[in-house]
C-alpha cells in the first residue's frame, strides 16, 4: 500500500520543448490543498504567449521528416511503454501527489495511476496495428486509406480524476503520432507537471508533449483559439464544452471531442441482488467525493424493495469514513476540490430540502476547515427538482420511488445527459430491455462505475462527442486520407 507521507513538490513550472520555463508573463497561481483550503505551492501561470511557443515547439515537432515523425510506429510503442514504466518506477510518490493535490483518499489515487499505466500500455501497443484499407475501387486504380495523425492536439482537462484524464488523452494521441499541447486544470495541475519531467526523462523529443497549467479563460480558451491546433479533446462541465467546442469549430473548423456532465441513473429491479446493489448504488455515488462524470445521482428504486432499499443504503452511507487522505488507508471519502465546488453542493442540498425532497442523513458541511461534505441522501426527488435536474457532483444520492418498467425507462431518459446508466436485476428480459433503452454511452448491468481500457467511453445527448479510450477512442486521433494510383490495364 502507498505511503500516508506528503509528497515534497519537485516541479512547478510549464513544460514547453522539454524544457521547464517560467511562464511569459512571470505570474503564478497557488495550488490549494483542498483538505485544508491553505496553499501547497505556487505554479508558473500559462497565458496565451506561452501557449503560442509551445505551439510553435509542436509544429516544429511535427514537420514532416521530424524526428518524431520519421520514427518507426513500433519505436513510438516503445517510448509510450518507456513512459509507462517510468510512472510505474514513479507509483507510490505519484498516488501522494495526487491525494495531495485533489484530496482523494489513497487507495483511490492508487487506482488512478494504476490504471493510468494500464492506458498507456494499452495505447503503446496500438502504435504498430493502425492500418488503412485497400479499396476495390472501378477502374485501373490501386486504392487505399491511410490514418493520418490529426497534428497538433490541444487537450483540457478537469480535476475530478487529474492523471487519469491526462493519460486518456495523451496516450491515444501520442500512439498516433500526433504532438501535444495540454492544459491541465487549475486546481490539480500538479500531476500533469510531473509526468512532463518523465516526457523528458524517457527521451520524446521536443515538442512533442507540452504542458501548461493555467486557467480556463486565458490558456484553455488560447489553446481553443489557436489556429495551427487542430484537435481539441475536451473534458469538463457541458456549459463550458458547449462553448469552447462552438469557438474552436467557427474559428478553424478542429476536431472536436467532448467529454461532458452526467445524470446517470441506476434502476433497481425486486428481484435484485439487495447487498451487491446497495455496495454499487453506494459506490456509485460516493465514489471520488461524488466528482465522477458517470455518478448514479438517480438512483429508481422498485416499489417493493423502496423502504428497505432506504434503509440499507442510508446504514451504508453513515459508515462511510470522511477525512483527509493522509491519515489512514482506510478514508473513503475526501474532500470536495474547492470552495466554488462545495458551495455549489450545499447550494443544491438546500434546494432540495426547500423543494420538498425527504432528507435521511447529511445535508451538512463538515467543519470549517476544508471542503468536507456529509454523505448525504434525500428520497421523494421529482423531475421539477434541482437535486433531480443539475449535475451535483458531489456526496448526494437522490432516491425515486417506480412501479413498471415503462414508467422507469421514462424517467432515467428525463434527462438532457446520456453518459451512463445501470441496471440491476436477475431478469434476462429486463436487463435486455432496459439496457436496450437507455439512453447512455455506458450501461452496466449488475455493477456501476466500471471501466476498461478496450471499453469505449463517452455519453449520448448532452453528455458529449466522440468517445475515449478503446479503438473507437483512437479514431478519434486520426484523419482518414484516401490515395487512388492509377496504372496501367492489367488486361494490356
Ligand atoms: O468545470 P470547467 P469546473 C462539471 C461538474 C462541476 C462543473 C464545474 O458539474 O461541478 O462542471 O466544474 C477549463 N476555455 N464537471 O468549473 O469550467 C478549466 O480550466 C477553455 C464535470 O471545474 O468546465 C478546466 O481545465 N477552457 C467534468 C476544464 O476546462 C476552459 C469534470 C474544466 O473546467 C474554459 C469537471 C474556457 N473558457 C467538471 N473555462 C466531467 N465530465 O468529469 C474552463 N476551462
Amino acid at each position: 500500500m502507498a505511503t500516508l507521507k506528503a509528497p515534497e513538490i519537485k516541479f512547478t513550472q510549464l513544460f514547453i520543448n522539454n524544457e521547464f520555463v517560467d511562464s511569459a508573463s512571470g505570474k503564478t497561481f497557488e495550488v490549494l490543498n483542498p483538505t485544508t483550503g491553505k496553499p501547497i505551492v505556487a505554479v508558473q501561470e500559462a497565458d496565451k504567449a506561452d501557449v503560442d511557443k509551445a505551439a510553435k515547439a509542436a509544429k516544429n515537432a511535427f514537420e514532416p521528416g521530424s524526428v518524431w515523425r520519421s520514427m518507426n510506429a513500433s519505436t513510438r510503442g516503445r517510448y509510450i511503454n518507456k513512459l509507462a514504466d517510468a510512472m510505474e518506477k514513479n507509483l507510490d510518490y505519484m498516488i501522494a501527489l495526487e491525494s495531495l493535490d485533489n484530496g482523494k483518499p489513497i487507495p483511490q489515487s492508487q487506482f488512478d495511476i494504476e490504471f493510468s499505466i494500464r492506458v498507456f500500455r494499452y495505447f503503446a501497443g496500438w502504435t504498430d496495428k493502425i492500418t488503412g484499407k485497400t479499396l476495390k475501387v472501378d477502374g485501373d486504380y490501386f486504392c487505399y486509406t491511410r490514418h493520418e495523425p490529426v497534428g497538433i492536439c490541444g487537450q483540457i482537462i478537469p480535476w475530478n480524476f487529474p492523471c487519469l484524464m491526462l493519460s486518456w488523452k495523451v496516450a491515444p494521441a501520442l500512439a498516433t503520432g500526433n504532438v501535444i499541447i495540454l492544459k491541465p486544470a487549475e486546481q490539480t495541475p500538479l500531476s500533469a507537471i510531473f509526468f512532463a519531467s518523465l516526457v523528458k526523462e524517457v527521451g520524446f523529443p521536443p515538442g512533442v508533449v507540452n504542458v501548461l497549467p493555467g486557467f480556463g479563460p486565458t490558456a484553455g480558451m488560447a489553446i481553443v483559439e489557436h489556429p495551427d491546433i487542430r484537435k481539441l479533446a475536451f473534458t469538463g462541465s457541458t456549459e463550458i464544452g458547449k462553448m469552447v467546442a462552438a469557438r474552436a469549430i467557427d474559428l478553424n473548423l478542429k476536431r472536436c471531442t467532448l467529454e461532458l456532465g452526467g445524470k446517470s441513473p441506476i434502476i433497481v429491479m425486486p428481484d435484485a441482488d439487495i447487498d451487491q446493489a446497495i455496495q454499487s448504488c453506494h459506490v456509485g455515488i460516493f465514489l471520488n467525493s461524488g466528482q465522477v462524470c458517470t455518478a448514479g445521482s438517480r438512483l429508481f428504486v422498485h416499489e417493493d424493495i423502496y423502504d428497505i432499499f432506504i434503509d440499507l443504503l442510508v446504514k451504508r452511507a453513515n459508515e462511510n469514513k470522511v477525512g483527509c487522505p493522509f491519515e489512514s488507508h482506510s478514508i473513503d471519502q475526501g474532500p470536495q476540490i474547492s470552495k466554488e465546488q462545495l458551495d455549489k453542493i450545499l447550494d443544491l442540498i438546500e434546494s432540495g430540502k426547500k423543494e420538498g425532497a425527504k432528507l435521511h442523513c447529511g445535508g451538512n458541511q463538515i467543519g470549517t476547515e476544508g471542503y468536507f461534505v456529509e454523505p448525504t441522501i434525500f428520497s421523494e426527488v421529482k423531475p421539477s427538482m434541482r437535486l433531480w435536474r443539475e449535475e451535483i457532483f458531489g456526496p448526494v444520492q437522490s432516491v425515486i420511488k417506480f412501479k413498471t418498467r415503462k414508467e422507469v425507462v421514462d424517467l432515467a431518459n428525463d434527462t438532457q445527459y446520456g453518459l451512463a446508466a445501470s441496471v440491476f436485476t436477475k431478469n434476462i428480459d429486463d436487463y435486455l430491455t432496459l439496457s436496450n433503452q437507455l439512453q447512455a454511452g455506458m450501461v452496466w448491468v449488475n455493477d456501476h462505475h466500471v471501466f476498461d481500457t478496450v471499453a469505449p467511453f463517452g455519453g449520448f445527448k448532452m453528455s458529449g462527442m466522440g468517445r475515449e479510450l478503446s479503438e473507437y477512442g483512437l479514431q478519434q486521433y486520426t484523419e482518414v486520407k484516401v490515395v487512388f494510383v492509377k496504372h496501367g490495364s492489367e488486361a494490356k
